[in-house]
């Protein structure tokens, strides 16, 4: 465990449901810390930024925001986007806002089969599988770099351009965090995903860098897939995946492709990190707000509690972050599932089963 004993995080609950399964993470880590008996606790600072903070104040979150994260040890997350803000407004103002501004260029995504849960996949042996996303998440195709043309070429002629920006370092270092993850799985293998015969220039320079990268790590299994191929492959072979690292938009896209094969986006959890530690990491779920079930209390929580566990895990409570897995397992293998998986439970009686069966898998963790 790590000698720091009390945690400053700053909470940003965000829209929709990110406002209640963020209050269901919490109830989880305040359980861990009081039966810790003082060896640590979490101060939360809460942040009210979001779409109702927007229609407010004409901003997603105050202009000295990045900066003001700058001094927690972590950042816990809910979701962003709510209807009457539009959703690159939303989207720009505060995730990708916080995610570029602290350079938190690694986001890992697990995809996980928990027990007791109805698959989307018929597989032999689906029981087994499980696999990592890792998202480039500081340039590629969220570079914002681009433009709109208003001078007046007429009604349905305007023009638009939104350019992909791949830099060799920004490649280098997202490809080398993937193969130094994989050197710590069962199978050390990565999977390298662009479709670079379609973009001849920045998805080739990112093969480059990878068969260079590679070239480092002769102890890991490579393998490269176009990303149409790769969606395909998540669903005839997902055996074949360990580590996949892949490009911004294409990460972000198979990471939803790969939960959903897991039985629903409600259980994805998910890191951005900022590997060298110069500033907080954020935490979050990968599904978003859910604006038609938002206020219901009806919402799965196991996307945020896993990434409660992802936070304490990178925090250096590692059993605490086992704990919280296997009781997110037991929990699932009861039966005990919200609508999204098949099941009749709302948020609370999840949350309150998995806090349960926190103690009971005490020992294993
Ligand atoms: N909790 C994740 C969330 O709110 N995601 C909203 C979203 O649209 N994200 C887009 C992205 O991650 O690229």
């Amino acid at each position: 465990m790590t000698d720091k004993k009390n945690f400053k995080i700053a909470v940003i609950p965000g829209d929709g449901i990110g406002k209640e399964v963020i209050q269901a993470g919490i109830q989880v880590l305040d359980y861990l810390s009081k039966e810790s008996n003082g060896n640590f606790d979490f101060e939360y600072d809460f942040f009210p930024w979001g779409c109702e903070y927007y229609l407010e104040n004409g901003k997603m979150m105050d202009e000295d925001g990045v900066e003001r994260l700058r001094d927690y040890d972590a950042i816990y997350f809910g979701a962003v986007g709510f209807p009457g803000v539009p959703d690159h407004v939303s989207l720009w103002g505060l995730r990708i806002a916080i995610c570029q501004g602290l350079d938190q260029w690694a986001n890992i995504r697990p995809v996980e089969f928990l027990p007791g849960v109805p698959r989307r996949l018929n597989h032999p042996d689906v029981d087994n599988l499980n696999w990592i996303l890792v998202r480039e998440n500081s340039e590629g195709e969220y570079s914002g770099i681009g433009g709109r043309n208003f001078s007046g070429r007429g009604d349905g002629k305007e023009v638009a351009v939104q350019t992909s920006l791949f830099t060799e370092l920004g490649c280098e270092r997202i490809i080398r965090f993937a193969f130094d993850l994989a050197r710590t799985r069962k199978r050390k293998k990565v999977t390298s995903v662009t479709k670079s015969n379609a973009q001849q220039y920045g998805m080739v320079l990112w093969d480059e860098v990878f068969a260079r990268v590679s070239k480092e790590y002769p102890d890991v299994e490579t393998d490269q897939w176009l990303v149409d191929a790769m969606a395909a492959q998540f669903v005839l072979h997902p055996e074949e995946l360990e580590v996949v690292v892949a490009s911004n938009l294409f990460a972000d896209i198979l990471s939803d492709l790969g939960s959903a094969l897991a039985g629903s986006l409600g259980i994805a959890a998910s890191a951005n990190l900022n590997p060298e530690r110069r500033t907080p990491s954020m935490f979050e779920s990968v599904h978003g707000s859910a604006p038609d079930i938002a206020g219901q209390g009806i919402a799965n929580p196991i996307g945020t509690i896993g990434s409660a566990a992802l936070m304490l895990d990178h925090l250096g409570l590692k059993e605490e972050a086992k704990q919280i897995n296997l009781a997110i397992e037991e929990t699932t293998r009861q039966g005990i599932l919200t609508r999204d998986l098949g099941g009749t439970y709302n948020m609370k009686e999840i949350t309150d089963a998995i806090i349960g069966n926190l103690s009971k898998v005490k020992t294993k963790a």
